[in-house]
């Protein structure tokens, strides 16, 4: 029997063409960047990992390699693992030797990206049970009632939480603090922690132009969405780390002064006018430590690599 898939909720066209080009408009522009994660540009992130110089990934792997065991002490056996912005559940499907969770819940924006990858894991894990969960948890994590309330473990690897302010992690955190039904629930997230401006330049403008490729994708991708006319050829992609902010900010900045059109509006562009893409925050192990606390999880314990470049946590939901 193939594995459960749920589509939570899809939003509508209209609302989406409405959210971009208000951002578009603003007076600081600005696209969320969950909208980078079209079809090419979910394989274009996948060759980023692969990067001699994005090291997240791989300093990730490592941690979680490393430290299986004691991984799985502070996590316990037989949890609900909910695997947020789970993709190929590769990541989490290296954990279940370890975990044996008792439910398998991965939950991405759209169910189109889990049932293959679903399909295979539950060919090798017949014991564990799984459910595909589509859903944007960016604004609110909804949760289908088929996911067990017992002992959940929150799994959100990749330094994805580095996606929002501090401010707006506190609130998610707290969100799935308060989707952990009793104090039986916890957390296992990855970080990226606050290095040399010149690693983090590297990582985020690679020598082979593969994040210029990923961000500059984002403008086919609201070609399609929004009928929109940027010609790729007048953008360029910026992306450092703004060391006062403690943040990766990734920029698509107008070579010449131009102006775009798309169904039911239009902007110009000064030379040097930039579209603001992604933040990816970065913290040091104390500061994310806080963080977690404001957001009601507690028992932090952190692993991290020589370098200290990376860390992985899990936190009890107290
Ligand atoms: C998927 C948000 C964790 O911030 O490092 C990689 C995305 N952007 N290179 C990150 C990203 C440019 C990535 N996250």
């Amino acid at each position: 029997m193939p594995p459960a898939l749920i589509q939570v909720f899809q939003s509508n066209p209209d609302a989406i063409r409405d959210e971009l080009a208000q951002g578009l408009l603003a007076s600081v522009p600005c696209i969320a960047p969950k909208y980078l994660y079209d079809p090419l540009g979910s394989k274009l992130f996948e060759a980023i990992c692969e990067l001699p110089e994005y090291y997240p990934t791989r300093t990730e792997a490592a941690i979680l390699d490393a430290n299986l065991a004691a991984i799985a002490e502070a996590a316990g056996e037989g949890t609900t693992l909910i695997d947020l912005g789970a993709g190929n559940c590769a990541k989490a499907a290296k954990l279940f030797p370890a975990l044996r969770p008792r439910q398998y819940v991965p939950v991405d924006i759209s169910i189109e990206f889990l049932r293959e990858a679903m399909d295979a894991l539950q060919k090798r894990f017949p014991g564990i049970a799984m459910l595909g969960v589509g859903v944007d948890f960016s604004n609110a994590l909804v949760l289908p009632q088929q996911v067990a309330r017992e002992r959940r473990l929150f799994f959100y690897p990749g330094s994805s939480i580095g996606n929002f302010t501090p401010e707006q992690a506190v609130a998610f955190l707290h969100s799935l603090r308060a989707a952990c039904t009793s104090a039986d629930g916890g957390l296992l997230i990855g970080v990226d922690l606050v290095k040399d401006k010149d690693v983090l330049d590297a990582a985020y403008d690679d020598s082979l132009g593969v994040t210029a490729a990923f961000n500059l994708n984002l403008l086919l991708h609201l070609n399609r969405l929004l009928g929109a006319d940027f010609n790729l050829r007048d953008w360029k992609h910026r992306g450092f780390y703004n060391e006062t902010q403690s943040r990766i900010e990734m920029h698509l900045e107008a070579r010449r002064s131009l102006t775009v059109r798309w169904q039911g509006g239009q902007r110009s562009f000064k030379e040097g006018e930039r579209i603001h893409t992604e933040n990816s925050y970065k913290y040091t192990k104390a500061a994310f430590v806080a963080l977690l606390e404001r957001a009601g999880f507690g028992n932090v314990r952190a692993w991290t690599d020589e370098r200290q470049w990376f860390m992985v946590c899990h936190a009890q939901a107290i």
